[in-house]
């Protein structure tokens, strides 16, 4: 099965919550009316879309269907699709790893799919050519370095831990050295699940950054916070604390097969100013891929 296919199929309960109930309303409606619109703000609304993205789409979806003199409500459709596929791809952002060596850490709470996720990230770019390295920092959990190194066998990735409760900046920091000293192209970083309310936890993440900032100087850095799309509002609040701590560069949404949620999708998007960089599609190593905006707007309409 093709990345597309995997996606379709992942986004298809979503699809079916969404698409559904569009169609349902705008079968309902024979011209467009306000009625009409509020209806619709209100199925974009119970798909997790946020309210205020709802209401920027729906604005817009106006507008066109006003330039382009749109009678007919089942033609809204297709203004829904590309105004949403627009909005997504006006804040898509492309994964900025290039330096060698570069480095991605995996922040959020536990049981999000950081782990898994650093299994797939790896498979991935050792599957273009990458040499890639992880470091084991989520020392909390003795079962956690040993989850990693399982996956490093698995995927052909060099790793380097420490034993359960070691300093994860310090992780972080041998991690950098044995990239370099060994010329790897791509450090993964996995992390513990913090909570994003417990002071210490942050404070432990701001070494963790001060570390690869004086480390990684003039290098690509990928800071990720990892969701889970099945969490769908849970997932967003974890969105808005992690910003105002973190320095991310982006979100990996994990768990999107077999979510209705995945609407979150557009309001982390739109709301949150937090672009996806990678989504997860299944448990398997090569059910990740690089987001696309085009891509999920067309699994989630076609
Ligand atoms: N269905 C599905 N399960 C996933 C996905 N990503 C992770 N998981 C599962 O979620 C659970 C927690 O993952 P883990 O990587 O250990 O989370 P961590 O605590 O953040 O490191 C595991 O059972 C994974 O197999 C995904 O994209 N889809
Ligand atoms: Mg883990």
């Amino acid at each position: 099965m093709g990345f597309f296919e995997k996606i379709k199929n992942g986004l298809s309960k979503t699809k079916s919550a969404l698409g559904g109930t569009l169609d349902n309303v705008l079968s309902a409606f024979g011209v467009i009316s306000d009625d009409l619109y509020e209806e619709l703000e209100e199925a974009l609304i119970m798909a997790d879309i946020g309210v205020e993205t709802a209401l920027k789409i729906i604005d817009r979806v106006k507008q066109n269907v006003k330039e382009k003199k749109i009678k007919d409500p089942a033609a809204v459709r297709d203004e829904l699709k590309s105004v949403i596929s627009e909005m997504l791809e006006s804040r898509q952002s492309t994964v900025n790893l290039n330096t060698k060596p570069s480095i991605i850490l995996l922040i959020g709470v536990n049981g999000v799919g950081k782990t898994t996720t650093a299994a797939k990230l790896a498979h991935l770019y050792i599957s273009r050519g990458k040499k890639v390295i992880f470091g084991a920092a989520d020392t909390f959990r003795a079962a956690a370095g040993e989850q990693l190194e399982t996956w490093a066998d698995r995927v052909g990735a060099d790793i380097i831990k420490s034993v359960q409760g070691a300093d994860p900046a310090a992780v972080v920091f041998d991690t950098i050295s044995a990239a370099k000293a060994r010329g790897a192209d791509i450090i993964i970083c996995d992390t513990a699940g913090r909570l994003h309310n417990k002071v210490n936890l942050m404070n432990e993440l701001k070494k963790i950054y001060k570390v690869i900032s004086t480390q990684m100087q003039g290098c690509d850095i990928e800071s990720l916070l990892v969701l889970d799309a099945t969490t769908g509002q849970n997932a967003l609040n974890q969105a808005r604390e992690f910003n105002k701590a973190a320095d991310l560069t982006g979100a990996v949404l994990t768990k999107l097969d077999g979510t209705a949620k995945g609407g979150m999708a557009i309001a982390l998007m739109c709301e949150y100013d937090l672009p996806i960089k990678f989504i997860g599609v299944g448990e398997q190593m090569d059910d990740m891929q690089e987001f696309s905006a085009r891509q999920f707007a067309d699994a989630l309409f076609d």
